[in-house]
């Protein structure tokens, strides 16, 4: 008899959704999205549409591999677990537990993987990352002006007049909010995208501005000095704040039509939005995470804060600059310390560099927990030089990855299936529990459990002991239980946040040292892809694609990676003919696609690409940091497209 079981993915994705899944004879047959969760809707994207393809892959690893005589080799959990504990302590005795880098990215967001860090805490504590390859930058900028990270309620989008979509691919990267803002248009919204690539999000959208890349930050000074000429600043906004005369001197240094030129808007976009803005309000801002991942991202992020802030649409229904809710605020994780108790760290878009770079004690030893650094982080050929050079890489996954490849051992790992765990959303407020609807195949093990089954070996004794449904309720202990809401209410369905903002600064009162909104004072001083360099015309935009979830395909693609162009950027290869990308550092066989939709001066390619089939990006991407943050400048590369010899 088919049964149905409730889930909720764990993809690093802002939808966090509910996942009904059919199960037969102990395997799924079919999932979809949950109907009863308010988010969801009953739908599902497309890459988690097609995850039983991935969960039932032949290319699945279903047990340890350890490397022998060069080869990673099938072993048993005894031997790869023995090798590892004794590995890991022999490295700790002689070096110091610095020498151990525990490297975790974005794989399953269940809270309870932070036990892997708790582990490793306890071992060492060992060498962890820091900066955030993903939103290093709009985090750093939304905590220096606001001294905190959330958003009004999704749903308080549909008080908005117009909700400028800026840098944000929703219909890919965040599906499950486009339902409300279709709602919030046919209640007479308007919604403008303003982002240098044309993608499916603009045939949703009212009206589209297509700036330069990095050239958002000359265009939100455009606006802000309209908002000053016209008197659309609010009327409170000096006494909630700070530096509002230095901002305007910073604004006011450069015309509307030279800071247009910059952005390559022309000047009535400006105009538009500071209507929108100021006259026209409540207007909301949804701040892509897409757009920070540039040397001037923090820069950006902080000018549309400004605008914000400054047109008076903070604290107001319909209104906010929504960068990220927060998705761990329900949870008590306060049993791990972090980067505060590490003895040392690594900025994770420098992985490579500073891996090969670490001294006293060099890194002997990374274990890598959900994720696939050599593909996803910058720079994959120093990425996976620094991991060919230690003397152990240990990789949990349930695939074998770019990453994985390059290990010693490898353990595998369960799927968002087989997940047991709580989830919180950033794109959202609710919470939910990920409770397995099926069992994982007989040699496959959670990471909780191998942490635990190494942390025995290891003479961490009962550290990290607890099946996970005693974590999750410790978890929820001390902020959601007083709430009322416990595991079982989760374990029913999805629950918005108790704790959780409708109007986020309603009081306009901000937990920064004054009180007051930062306002940023200062234009960036790195440039982002300077416009004009004439041996690599185009800017390189490696993209989120609905097929994928970062490296994670929903069915592996064949062939050279597809490279999206305007005609008369390309370079003369027809459409549908195979060129090479050529950056600074590498290059890499593409499939030449024209749109005549798209700027002269991009280049677009789908981010995640396998660095094995020569479809990665990040061979031509150099490793680089952001203004703020230690975020990753990955869309500043400059590339050119030659046809093939
Ligand atoms: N299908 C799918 N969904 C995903 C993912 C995936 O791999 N595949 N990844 C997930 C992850 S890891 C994350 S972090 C989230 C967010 O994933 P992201 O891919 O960051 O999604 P977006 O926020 O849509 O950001 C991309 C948008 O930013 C725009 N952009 C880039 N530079 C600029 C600029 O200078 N100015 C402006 N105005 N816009 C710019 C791009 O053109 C693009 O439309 O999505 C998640 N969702
Ligand atoms: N060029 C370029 N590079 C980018 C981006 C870009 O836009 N352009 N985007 C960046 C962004 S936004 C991000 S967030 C990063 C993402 O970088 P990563 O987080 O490294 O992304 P994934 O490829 O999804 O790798 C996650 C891995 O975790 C595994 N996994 C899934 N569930 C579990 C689990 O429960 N336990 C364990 N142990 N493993 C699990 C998956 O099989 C997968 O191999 O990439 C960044 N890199
Ligand atoms: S990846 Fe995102 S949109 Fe897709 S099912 Fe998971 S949470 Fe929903
Ligand atoms: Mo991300």
């Amino acid at each position: 008899m088919p049964e149905t079981r409730k889930t909720v993915c764990n993809r690093d994705c802002p939808d966090a959704c509910g996942i009904v899944a059919t199960v037969e004879d102990g395997k799924v047959t079919r999932i979809a999205g949950d109907p009863a969760h308010p988010i969801t809707r009953g739908f599902l994207c497309y890459r988690t549409q097609h995850f039983l393809g991935r969960q039932y892959s032949l290319d699945r690893l279903s047990s340890p591999l350890l490397r022998i005589d060069g080869e990673l080799r099938p072993v048993s959990w005894e031997r790869a677990l023995d090798f590892a504990a004794e590995r890991l302590l022999a490295i700790r005795r002689e070096s110091g537990p610095a020498a151990i880098f525990h490297y975790r990215s974005g794989g399953s967001l269940g809270l309870l993987k932070s036990l892997t860090d708790l582990f490793f805490e306890r071992f060492g504590p060992v060498t962890v990352k820091r900066g955030d390859i993903c939103s290093g930058a709009g985090d750093a900028a939304q905590a220096t002006d606001f001294g905190d990270e959330d958003s009004n309620d999704l749903h308080d989008l549909l008080n908005a007049r117009h909700i400028l979509v800026w840098g944000k691919n929703v219909t890919v990267s965040n599906p499950h909010v486009l339902p409300v803002l279709l709602e919030a248009r046919a209640r007479g919204a308007q919604l403008v995208l303003i982002d240098p690539v044309s993608h499916k999000t603009r045939s949703h959208c009212d009206v589209f501005f297509q700036p330069r890349p990095a050239g958002d930050f000359a265009l939100a000074m455009a606006v802000a000095r309209v908002l000053f000429e016209r008197g659309w600043i609010d009327r409170e906004a000096e006494r909630y704040c700070d530096h509002v005369p230095d901002f305007r001197r910073m604004c006011e240094a450069r015309s509307v039509e030279a800071w247009c030129e910059e952005a390559d808007v022309p000047p009535a976009c400006a105009e538009d939005l500071a209507r929108r803005l100021g006259p026209e309000k409540p207007t909301a801002i949804l701040v892509g995470w897409g757009m920070g991942r540039r040397a001037n991202g923090a820069a950006i992020v902080r000018a549309l804060d400004a605008l914000a802030a400054l047109s008076g649409n903070i604290g107001i229904p319909g209104g906010g600059v929504s960068f990220y809710y927060k998705r761990r605020g329900a949870f008590d994780t306060s049993f791990v310390r972090g980067l505060s108790a590490a003895p040392r760290s690594v900025c994770e878009p420098l992985f490579g560099r500073e891996v090969l770079a670490a001294r006293d004690p060099p890194i002997r030893a990374v274990w890598i927990t959900a994720g696939n650094p050599v593909a996803m982080l910058p720079d994959s050929n120093t990425t996976r030089e620094a991991l060919a050079t230690r003397e152990l890489v240990v990789v949990v996954d349930a695939f074998l990855t770019d990453t994985a490849r390059e290990a010693h051992l490898v353990l595998p790992t369960t799927t968002l299936l087989e997940a047991d765990d709580l989830l919180g959303a950033y794109g959202h407020h609710y919470l939910g529990s990920a409770r397995p609807v099926v069992a994982p195949p007989a040699d496959v093990r959670s990471d909780l459990e191998i942490m635990q089954a190494l942390a025995s070996r290891v003479g961490l004794g009962d550290a990290i002991d607890g099946d996970a449904a005693s974590w999750k309720r410790r978890l929820l202990g001390s902020r959601m239980e007083p709430a009322g809401v416990t595991l079982e209410t989760l374990d029913r369905g999805p629950v918005k946040n108790p704790l959780a903002p409708r109007i986020l600064f309603a009081d306009r009162r901000f937990p920064t040292p004054s009180g007051r909104v930062n306002l940023i004072t200062e234009p960036p001083a790195r440039p982002s892809a300077e416009p004009g360099d004439v041996s690599y015309p185009l800017v390189l935009m490696s993209l989120s694609t609905e097929r994928s979830q970062s490296s994670q395909w929903a069915k592996e693609p064949r062939g050279p990676a597809v490279v999206t162009v305007h005609p008369d950027a390309a370079s003369g290869i027809a459409d549908g003919g195979e060129g090479r990308l050529e950056s600074r550092i590498g290059s890499m066989t593409v499939r030449v696609k024209h749109d005549a939709e798209q700027r002269r001066d991009v280049a677009i390619v789908p981010k995640g690409g396998h660095l094995r089939d020569g479809r990665c990006p990040n061979v031509l991407i150099r490793a680089a940091t952001t203004d703020l943050g230690e975020g990753g400048a990955l869309y500043d590369e400059r590339v050119r497209l030659v046809p093939m010899a």
